[in-house]
């Protein structure tokens, strides 16, 4: 009887969502607050601090011209995908300075978005090293500022060199239907990854 009893409560209920964790990492002033911001359903938790004239030769904000704060710590937010699916978001902070922080934040990480400005696709090679080193599986998501020349997904492929099994997908962090589909395909890259890892094709 009480083996029955410890199984039973095993399972896991039907109404109980799995919660995964993923990444929303980049370069300096690549939208990752603002993706999380979009698609968060809690207030987003920022770190936010004032950039300043102290920072100015350091801070690189070519493009982002109109940016004030910059985050310190991390993003964080959540989002129900399914009724049995949560995401826990962390956005990374952009800076170099910060990288101390990352590999705290990627402890249980399922995976991770690369957000990439193609103006200065140069600031994510870092965060691409980052996860293909760890074996974390992440997307490329390419945020489209208004006026700026789109660069076909292919493009970026190759000039990240990435494996040809990572996703690249062009984004608006602004909208949210656009940042959830980005979450969607981390997701459903990581689980293909995972099943891949399961099953080893037969050689
Ligand atoms: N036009 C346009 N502006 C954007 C878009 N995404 C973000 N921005 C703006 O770009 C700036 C940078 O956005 P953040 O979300 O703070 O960038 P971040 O990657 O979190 O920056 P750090 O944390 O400092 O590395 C902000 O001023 C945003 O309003 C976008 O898709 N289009
Ligand atoms: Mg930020």
């Amino acid at each position: 009887m009480a083996i029955a009893h410890a199984d039973r409560r095993r399972q896991p209920s039907a109404a109980e969502p799995v919660a995964l964790k993923l990444l929303v990492a980049g370069g300096f002033g690549v939208g990752k607050t603002t993706l999380v911001g979009t698609v968060s359903e809690i207030r987003p938790l920022r770190t936010e601090e004032a950039l300043s004239e102290v920072g100015r030769p350091v801070d690189d904000l070519a493009g982002v011209e109109g940016k004030r704060t910059t985050t310190v710590a991390m993003d964080f937010g959540r989002i129900t995908l399914r009724e049995d699916l949560v995401l826990y978001l962390f956005g990374t902070p952009g800076q170099d300075r910060f990288w101390f922080l990352w590999d705290e934040l990627a402890q249980g990480a399922l995976g991770a978005v690369v957000l990439a400005d193609t103006r200065r696709l140069q600031d994510c090679f870092a965060a691409v090293d980052y996860f293909e080193r760890r074996g974390i599986p992440f997307t490329v998501a390419v945020n489209c500022f208004d006026g700026v020349q789109l660069h076909a997904p292919e493009m970026v492929t190759e000039a990240l060199d990435l494996d040809p099994g990572v996703p690249v997908v062009l984004c608006d962090a602004r909208e949210r239907e656009s940042a959830k589909q980005v979450l969607i395909t981390v997701v459903e890259h990581a689980a293909a990854m995972a099943a891949g890892r399961r099953a080893p094709a037969a050689t």
